[in-house]
């Protein structure tokens, strides 16, 4: 058996969570381990689409997200979130929720300039022009993780060399 967490990854618009939330997901199913990922397909059109951009809706936005994952945790399963979360209090507060070593926190650190190149959906296009306001990068804070879990540097590794640091970190300590 084994013990379930949740993989809280956070970052920048761009730097890559969902795609590495999405092939850890796919790892662990290989490996036998149930897992879910939440993130802004599933949470931002369903139970949060009563939310927007704001600091205050931001706020409610990974604390409703957060009780979720604690439900997911208490019925046994890995939960992967993948959400900017770019206050470090509420990632904190989402910590305290869930019991010592079950919320892992992965920062998916790329740079800003990298992310503004990427722009896979024109965003940052847009929040430079002034089309889209408070865009986290642009005009609304991210705070970085102080001491997180673990820190992923997408603008250095190749998405199998960063889903192998997650596994990895998984293996060592006994999740999995
Ligand atoms: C940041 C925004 C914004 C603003 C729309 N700021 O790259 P994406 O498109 O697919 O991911 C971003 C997503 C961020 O939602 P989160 O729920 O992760 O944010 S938070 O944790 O801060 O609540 C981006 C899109 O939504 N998006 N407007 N103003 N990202």
């Amino acid at each position: 058996g084994h013990h379930s967490a949740v993989l809280w990854f956070t970052g920048l618009s761009g730097s890559g969570k969902s795609t590495i939330a999405n092939a850890v997901s796919k790892k662990l199913f290989e490996l036998g381990v149930q897992n879910y990922v939440l993130d802004g397909d599933n949470i931002r059109h369903g139970l949060n689409k009563d939310l927007g951009f704001s600091a205050e809706d931001r706020t409610e936005n990974i604390r409703r997200i957060g009780e979720v994952a604690k439900l997911f945790v208490d019925s046994g399963q890995f939960v992967l979130t993948a959400f900017i979360s770019p206050f470090a209090r509420d990632r904190q507060l989402v910590r305290q929720l869930l019991a010592n070593d079950e919320f892992i926190e992965i920062y998916v650190k790329c740079p800003l300039e990298e992310c503004e190149k990427r722009d896979p959906k024109g965003l940052y296009k847009k929040a430079l022009n002034g089309e889209i306001r408070e865009f986290t990068g642009i005009d609304s804070p991210y705070e970085e993780p102080i001491s997180p879990e673990l820190t992923i540097e997408t603008h250095h590794h190749s998405l199998e060399q960063c889903v192998e640091q997650v596994i990895a970190y998984l293996q060592h300590q006994q999740f999995i």
